[in-house]
């Protein structure tokens, strides 16, 4: 019999043992800052739950996964995975408790495609996924790796089996997109991160009437400057939340440091009928590069989720993730208890971002 076990907010069952999982080996965070804290946000037993290892064929990475649940109760991930040419296509693992018992479709599901869509010719990554209930169909948004540098593309699908591309959305440089599910006053919005100027890399909401053509460009949400976290470059993460309050963003921040750069992930929340206004923003990180396996990779010392999924509760939230550009990891945690926290800790949308 499965039993799930009430303190596992995984979603485990008592049928999976763990054995042989690599995850083991590596999972212990001992002397970490936040032992015995409680947090927003708890790294799986299971991690990293996905690797190059359990990929059908030869790879060197699988990391950024974008994150669904399908009618069916399963959860899909889209991964991005890279090649051994360094180029990524992205490539669905389905799972029935999203944390173990990981099957991943044998080939390659969505490949750069650039004989007819040359803004995929160096690969495609980091997707996102958004269930659109207007046009029934998923709708995933995905860095397109064009000549001129990576730009936002759209493809709708239903079954993650067959795509329908709809181009490019957001021209170079730009990344780190997702459309909200629903119209604002007609109009579809999409969340997105036009690259660097020396004034920094922010999160912007842009609007169309038929996902095509783009407009009424807003920044929403500026990266701060000096030694703060999130200073000069951030980012959406999963996503947007819808709740009560409004729609919970996850995002992320980019601390240069001499040795390299560090991602770490904070929240903001925007208002629900006007997606242009943030009403709340974290002052401090709520996650960040701990354990090993974020720590040593291809890329280290990064956290970079694309997709989480809420579990039938509606509250309990699984927070898929980059780790060091190498491999997925999952945390879990309660929409709720993040509101309350930004709530307590959120610095709102009209005082100054980045005095302390
Ligand atoms: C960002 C993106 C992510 C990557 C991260 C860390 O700019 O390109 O795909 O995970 O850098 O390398």
């Amino acid at each position: 019999m499965m039993v799930i076990r009430e303190d596992d907010s995984s979603g485990r069952t008592d049928d999976d043992d763990g054995e042989g999982s690599r995850g083991s080996e590596v999972q212990t965070v001992s002397g970490s800052p936040n032992d015995g804290k409680s947090e927003l946000l708890k790294r799986n037993d299971m991690n990293p739950i996905l690797w190059a290892g359990d990929w059908p064929y030869p790879i060197n990475t699988v990391f950024n996964a974008a994150a669904t649940r399908l009618p069916n109760g399963e959860t899909l991930l889209l991964a991005r995975v890279e090649d051994r040419r360094g180029i990524s296509h992205l490539c669905a693992a389905r799972s029935k408790d999203g944390v173990t018992d990981w099957r991943v479709d044998p080939e390659p599901t969505l490949m750069p495609d650039p004989k007819n869509h040359p803004e995929e010719a160096w690969g495609i990554e980091d997707a996102r996924i958004v269930w659109l209930d207007e046009l029934h169909a998923y709708a995933v948004t995905y860095t397109s790796y064009s000549r001129g540098g990576p730009g936002v593309s759209l493809a709708l699908t239903q079954d993650f089996r067959t795509f329908e591309r709809r181009g490019v959305a957001m021209t170079p440089l730009d990344k780190d997109a997702s459309l909200f599910p629903r119209r604002f006053d007609g109009r579809w919005a999409m969340i997105h991160r036009p690259d660097a100027t020396h004034l920094g890399t922010h999160i912007w909401v842009s609007f169309s009437p038929d996902l095509k053509h783009w407009g009424d460009h807003t920044l929403v949400i500026e990266a701060r400057r000096g030694a703060w976290w999130d200073a000069n470059k951030i980012g959406l993460s999963t996503p947007p939340i819808e709740t009560d309050e409004g729609w919970l963003l996850i995002y992320h921040g980019v601390r240069q440091t001499p040795a390299n750069s560090l991602y770490r992930l904070g929240l903001a929340l925007l208002d629900k009928a006007n997606p242009l206004k943030c009403l709340l923003r974290s002052d401090e990180w709520i996650f960040g590069p701990e354990a090993p396996y974020e720590r040593l990779g291809d890329v280290p010392d990064v956290v970079f989720p694309c997709g989480h999924t809420v579990a039938d509760d509606g509250d309990t939230i699984n927070v898929y993730y980059g780790a060091a550009d190498t491999a997925i990891a999952l945390a879990t945690g309660s929409i709720q208890a993040m509101l309350t926290w930004l709530r307590a800790h959120g610095r709102p949308g009209d005082v100054p971002l980045d005095d302390v």
